[in-house]
């Protein structure tokens, strides 16, 4: 067991990410590990991607809906890092293989045209600051066996964060009623789930506003031309090679991943 610290926990958790090998949580073993400190963490994993290269394209959110954070028992919303390294091109196949355990979900992307800085944002001037609303798509792999965790875990594990892919056309916020903007979920043709953006905190505007807000109490902002990803529609359904996972949006358009070996 190693001693744990900021840079022991960064370093193990990207040692499970490269060997594809998921492990106990981190609070077994460091169990007062607090909010605050699994961020810490969260941008000590950022800090040794970007120092390999990797650049920071957005932030997603994640555990924004009432009935993921039922599922996971963890009831308070997360953010995370989205680099270059995790985007999928639209239609891209997805090597299972590659990872742990990944699972698929939809969600209401955002490209910002504007900085949006905390604290104090309300939905409204997190929605102004959208220059473009796209379907989305994001794999996540938890690093936690059987994705079992607690909320300082999956902090710390950058949200489960793993593959994201956003649609090319880009839908101008005006005249989108995000809430009511409704899914439909399948695998290899079957509708497996439905959800509208309501999901989302009530609407995705919350979600940004939340991460804006949560980004000021590090001293962060939103940076003009990020993605972020506004949290799950839906559960999310496991990846398995050979099969394809689709999602049809009211007016965001269509999204298909396919797996394979
Ligand atoms: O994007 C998400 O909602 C995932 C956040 C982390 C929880 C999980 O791994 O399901
Ligand atoms: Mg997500």
């Amino acid at each position: 067991m190693p001693e744990w610290t900021i840079d022991t926990t960064a370093g193990e958790l990207l040692r499970r990410e490269h060997g594809r090998e998921d492990g106990a949580r981190i609070t077994e073993g460091w169990p007062d590990l607090d909010l605050g400190t699994a961020y810490r963490i969260q941008d000590a994993l950022l800090d040794r991607k970007t120092g390999a290269g990797q650049t920071v394209v957005g932030v997603k959110l994640g555990l924004t809906s009432r009935a993921k954070q039922r599922r996971m028992g963890v009831d308070v919303p997360l953010t995370g890092w989205l680099t270059d390294a995790m985007t999928l091109a639209p239609g891209e196949p997805v090597a299972v293989g590659q990872f742990i355990h990944p699972r698929v979900e939809p969600e209401i992307a955002f490209v910002m045209g504007a900085r949006l800085s905390g604290p104090g944002v309300t939905a409204e001037r997190a929605m102004s600051a959208v220059r473009s609303v796209h379907a989305g798509f994001e794999v996540i792999d938890s690093r936690y066996r059987d994705f079992d965790f607690a909320l300082p875990d999956v902090v710390a594990d950058n949200a489960s964060a793993c593959r994201f892919a956003v649609s090319g056309s880009a839908v101008p916020p005006d005249g989108l009623d995000l809430a009511e903007e409704s899914c439909r979920l399948s695998v290899d043709g079957e509708t497996v789930d439905t959800a509208t953006g309501a999901a989302v905190l009530g609407h995705p505007a919350n979600a940004l506003a939340l991460a804006a807000n949560g980004l000021a109490e590090r001293g962060l902002a939103i940076e003009p031309g990020w993605i972020i990803l506004t949290g799950g529609l839906t559960d999310a359904v496991p990846l398995h090679p050979g099969s394809t996972v689709s999602v049809a949006f009211d007016s965001l358009g269509a999204l298909s991943l396919t797996g394979t070996r």
